[in-house]
Formats: C-alpha cells, sequence, structure tokens
C-alpha cells in the first residue's frame, strides 16, 4: 500500500473534523480559542487520530464513526504538547516548526489554551454519545480509557515520573515505565479506542491494544533516537534537548544500536499482534513500520 498517500488522506479527514469541532474563534474569550486554534492547526502528524481510525477499520467498521474519538484525542496530545513547552516544564521556544504557543502568546494564554483543548475532548466524545443513538454505552468506554490513559494513571503520572528522573541514573525499568505512562498511553489509547468504535470484539480488542502498547513504546524510543540524530527542519522543534537536560532516554541507558535492535524487536512484537487481522490491517502494519524510518 501507499503509505504516504494513505496518510495524507486519513490527515485530511481528521483536520477536516477538527476545523468542525473546535469552537469558532469569537467572543469576548476569542484569545484561548485564538491560541487553541493556532497550536492545533499549526502542524502535526495526526498520529493518534489517525490511529485511531486504522484500528477501526482493521475491525471493519467505518471510520467515520470513530472520528469524534479520534480528533478528541489529537486534542488532548496538543495540549499536552502546549503545556510540556512551558517554562515551568521542558521550555521549549519551538513546536511543530513554529513558536510554541506561549512564544506565540503567553504562558497564561498558553495554559488555557492547553485547559482548553482538554475539556473540550471529552465534550466532544460527550456530544457524539448524544448524537449516535444506541452507542453511548461505547462512547462511555471509550470516554473512560481515554479520561485513564490521559490522567494521572497514564500521561499526567508518566509526565510526573518523567521530571523526577531529570538528572539522574534510571534504569532500563523506571525508563519503560515513564514512556509506558507519558507517551504510550495514549498511543495505546488511540488504537484501542479505534477498535471499540470500530465494533471489535474482545479478542481483536484485545490483539490491537497489545499493538498500540508496542507501537508506543517503539514511537516513544524513536523519538530518542531522533532527538540524538534528526534534523531541527524536519522534526519542527529542536534537536539534542534530551542531553542537554539530562534526561532519561533510551539510547542513554543502553547505548544507540542496542536501542536500534529493541527499537526492530519491538515493531516485529506490533506485527506479530496482527497476525489474526487481515487485509484491513495493512494500514497498522506500515504504520508500525514506518516508525523505523521516520524523520519527524
Ligand atoms: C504536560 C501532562 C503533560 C504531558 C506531556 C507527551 C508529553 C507529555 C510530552 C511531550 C514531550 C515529548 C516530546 C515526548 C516524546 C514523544 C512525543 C509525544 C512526541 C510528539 O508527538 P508527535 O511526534 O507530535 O506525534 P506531532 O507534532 O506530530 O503531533
Amino acid at each position: 500500500m501507499d503509505l504516504k498517500a494513505y496518510l495524507e488522506e486519513r490527515r485530511g479527514w481528521v483536520n477536516r473534523a477538527l476545523k468542525a469541532y473546535l469552537p469558532q474563534v469569537r467572543g469576548p474569550a476569542f484569545r484561548v480559542t485564538q491560541a487553541m486554534h493556532y497550536s492545533l492547526f499549526v502542524g502535526g502528524k495526526r498520529l493518534r487520530p489517525i490511529l485511531c481510525l486504522a484500528a477501526s477499520e482493521a475491525v471493519g467498521g467505518d471510520p467515520g464513526e470513530a472520528l469524534p474519538a479520534a480528533c478528541a484525542l489529537e486534542m488532548i496530545h496538543t495540549y499536552s504538547l502546549i503545556h510540556d513547552d512551558l517554562p515551568a516544564m521542558d521550555d521549549d521556544d519551538l513546536r511543530r516548526g513554529q513558536p510554541t504557543c506561549h512564544k506565540k502568546f503567553d504562558e497564561a494564554t498558553a495554559i488555557l489554551a492547553g485547559d482548553g483543548l482538554l475539556t473540550e475532548a471529552f465534550h466532544l466524545i460527550a456530544s457524539a454519545a448524544s448524537r449516535y443513538e444506541g452507542r453511548e454505552r461505547l462512547l462511555l468506554e471509550v470516554m473512560q480509557l481515554v479520561a485513564a490513559a490521559a490522567g494521572y494513571q497514564g500521561m499526567v503520572g508518566g509526565q510526573m515520573l518523567d521530571l523526577l528522573a531529570e538528572g539522574r541514573q534510571v534504569t532500563l525499568k523506571e525508563l519503560e515505565t515513564i514512556h509506558r505512562h507519558k507517551t504510550g498511553a495514549l498511543l495505546t489509547a488511540a488504537v484501542r479506542a479505534g477498535a471499540l468504535m470500530g465494533g471489535g470484539n474482545r479478542a481483536e480488542v484485545t490483539c490491537l491494544t497489545g499493538y498500540g502498547e508496542k507501537f508506543g513504546l517503539t514511537f516513544q524510543i524513536t523519538d530518542d533516537l531522533l532527538d540524538i540524530e534528526g534534523e531541527v527542519a524536519e522534526m519542527g522543534k529542536a534537536a539534542g534537548m534530551d542531553e542537554k537536560r539530562r534526561k532519561a532516554t533510551y539510547p542513554a541507558v543502553l547505548g544507540l544500536e542496542a536501542t536500534r535492535e529493541w527499537a526492530r524487536r519491538l515493531v516485529e512484537e506490533a506485527l506479530a499482534s496482527l497476525e489474526s487481522f487481515q487485509a484491513r490491517a495493512e494500514p497498522l502494519r506500515e504504520l508500525a513500520r514506518y516508525l523505523l524510518v521516520r524523520r519527524a
């Protein structure tokens, strides 16, 4: 399959849906919606929503029905990037190739834009529940799993662990715990939400969750590699920052070659999780292979 064309088409679907779902830039508090729009549309690969749609397709679902959950995941991801870039956290100037939200606006607006995107994500899933009759229970389950993945049991907890680990030696086990929570949880939730929205049975949802977990971990490992080997122009963010901040990373713990090998093994395991799926899971297979060659 042509992964590039697939990604472009799905990105188009997601961007159109996000434009339709996101509140208009108007009203007395327009500055906050302006900042939400800015960070959401300034760039981004849309990986989480695309994974969600691909998982829905893998179980034979209509990807259109997974769009609200897919877009909610992108809003949550964008909020996490806005807050992560703040001076109190990573203090970054560049994100998605453009000034970070607090540089373009100001710190208070960036905090509020993140808060606005996080809350809007759950508003979006709840609104879908009132639109799709008979799917209320399913959307409630999706809301629960997305909340768990985004909150203290998932991404927020992982971010805390990551901040606490800065500047000290961590074991491989600690590192994996950080990344499973900080990055892996939301990526896994994207796949799981898509599988549920597509009507997958329990066995299918379990296999796809396994795929999501391997995918999430590999994504973070390749992110660590890109921080060392990537080009700023392609990534749209600064490089070499992990070492500067004395962050816990796979290359720091394992070395470069063992890290690359670990990523290759995880991709094999992700592909093995899809063994019982037919051609409909081809986009998920290609997405896993793409992790090993991605440049951004
Ligand atoms: C602030 C609660 C809170 C959490 C922040 C995800 C995260 C937790 C911080 C981001 C730091 C970071 C660079 C993590 C590495 C993995 C990652 C999430 C990279 C960015 O995701 P991409 O590559 O970004 O999917 P785009 O811009 O393409 O959407």
